[in-house]
């Protein structure tokens, strides 16, 4: 156990990168229609913006999302000889950009390229009637991309490039409020170059670390290390596989998506039991509920909480608590056929920690699954 809080360890971050929180996550799909109806459907986001053909853009389509702070933006590429296709077709669909809120893109982009960040988009200014904004981004693990997004003034809907989407079909939000973290896993013996890279290229600190031995007994074998910038807005854990009696989960993952990239997007909610209850209404898929003696030692294990026990236990709500207070946490099922990309539903209450004691429970759930798909 740790004595250090949260905020101790990341005063210790470094500030050429000031990072107000996640602007967007771009998802590359094979039918960004219907990926937006299913963002809307299922899980409660509204129509913002639209980018493809009616406006001008002739490759692709792109449709942006919104549910409290949180922006997805879904795009396909319209013909077959194309990076987005080229894509997809590697790693089916899932997560190309976790974008970045900056003060400067400009100086994020020098900043990081001089410290070792491989370019993908060099500093540039978009404008249009309602003001401009500036974007540079560069590659993090596998091929996923940190694009650095620069909003001063901009009064328009979305950024230049997009228009409003006027939508009739407008389910009602699911209380989503913002991203907490977004997991990424990477490759064997990747993890010490990639916490490096976070700590020397972006001047992230590492403020959480989970090894294959305490994570590793009959459950599935894997490593993971939270990074953090300084003002603990932008969290960036990285799981790496670890040898172990069963595969790792972390293998399956890379196996299907056919490299490294994101595992996990947390959403925080403020109501986590409304949440899962209208999520699971809609069609959201869960992780299967932990064991009836889970949640019989749950008030030894946590102490006292807000919530009815037998409530979350019939929702299959986890929780977990450190020296600060507790959390509460749900993982949805795989959102594609590969076995890749999954949602953390989160809520907060005072733990700034990611449920490392939900991690057997979680972790045989998981392996249920994986062994249906035999992959286990
Ligand atoms: O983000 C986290 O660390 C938690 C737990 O494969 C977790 O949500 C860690 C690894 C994993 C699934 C969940
Ligand atoms: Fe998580």
């Amino acid at each position: 156990m740790s004595t250090q809080t949260f905020a101790e360890k990341i005063a210790k971050a470094q500030d050429f990168l000031p990072i107000n929180g996640t602007d967007y996550i771009e998802f590359y799909v094979g039918n960004a229609k219907q990926a937006a109806h299913y963002y809307k459907t299922a899980f409660g986001f509204q129509s913002l913006a639209y980018a493809g053909p009616e406006t001008g853009v002739r490759d692709r389509a792109s449709y942006v999302l919104q549910q409290g702070k949180i922006r997805l933006i879904l795009t396909t590429a319209l013909k077959s000889e194309h990076p987005i296709a080229e894509h997809v077709k590697k790693h089916g669909d899932g997560v190309k950009v976790l974008a970045l809120w900056v003060d400067d893109a400009y100086s994020a982009f020098e900043e990081t390229t001089k410290r070792g960040a491989k370019p993908y988009l060099e500093p540039q200014t978009l404008t249009d009637e309602h003001g401009e904004v500036k974007m540079s981004g560069i590659y993090t693990y596998g091929e996923t991309i940190h694009m650095f997004v620069e909003r001063k003034n901009y009064g328009g809907v979305f950024m230049p490039g997009y228009k409003k989407w006027e939508s009739d079909y407008n389910p009602t939000d699911a209380g989503l409020l913002y991203i907490d973290h977004c997991v990424g896993n990477v490759g064997w013996n990747r993890m010490n170059e990639t916490v490096k890279w976070y700590e020397d290229v972006m001047g992230f600190v590492n403020i959480l670390s989970f090894d294959d031995k305490q994570i590793n007994t009959e459950y599935s074998a894997l490593m993971s290390k939270v990074m953090s910038n300084g003002n603990g807005y932008s969290k960036f854990p990285i799981n790496e596989p670890a040898e172990g009696i069963k595969k790792s989960q972390i293998e399956e993952y890379l196996e299907f998506y056919e490299g490294e990239g994101v595992q996990h997007i947390a959403v925080a909610t403020s109501d986590i039991v409304k949440t899962v209850r209208q999520l699971k209404e809609r069609g959201v898929e869960f992780l299967s509920a932990p064991p009836q003696a889970y949640y019989e030692m749950m008030p030894e294990r946590v102490g006292e909480i807000d919530e009815e026990i037998a409530l979350l236990k019939s929702l299959g709500i986890l929780v977990d608590c450190d020296e600060e207070g507790y959390l509460l946490q749900i993982f949805t099922k795989p959102v594609e056929d590969r076995p890749t990309l999954f949602f953390e539903i989160i809520q907060r209450k005072g733990a700034q920690s990611f449920g490392a004691g939900n991690f057997k429970a979680l972790f045989e759930s998981l392996e249920r699954e994986q062994a249906l798909r035999g992959n286990l």
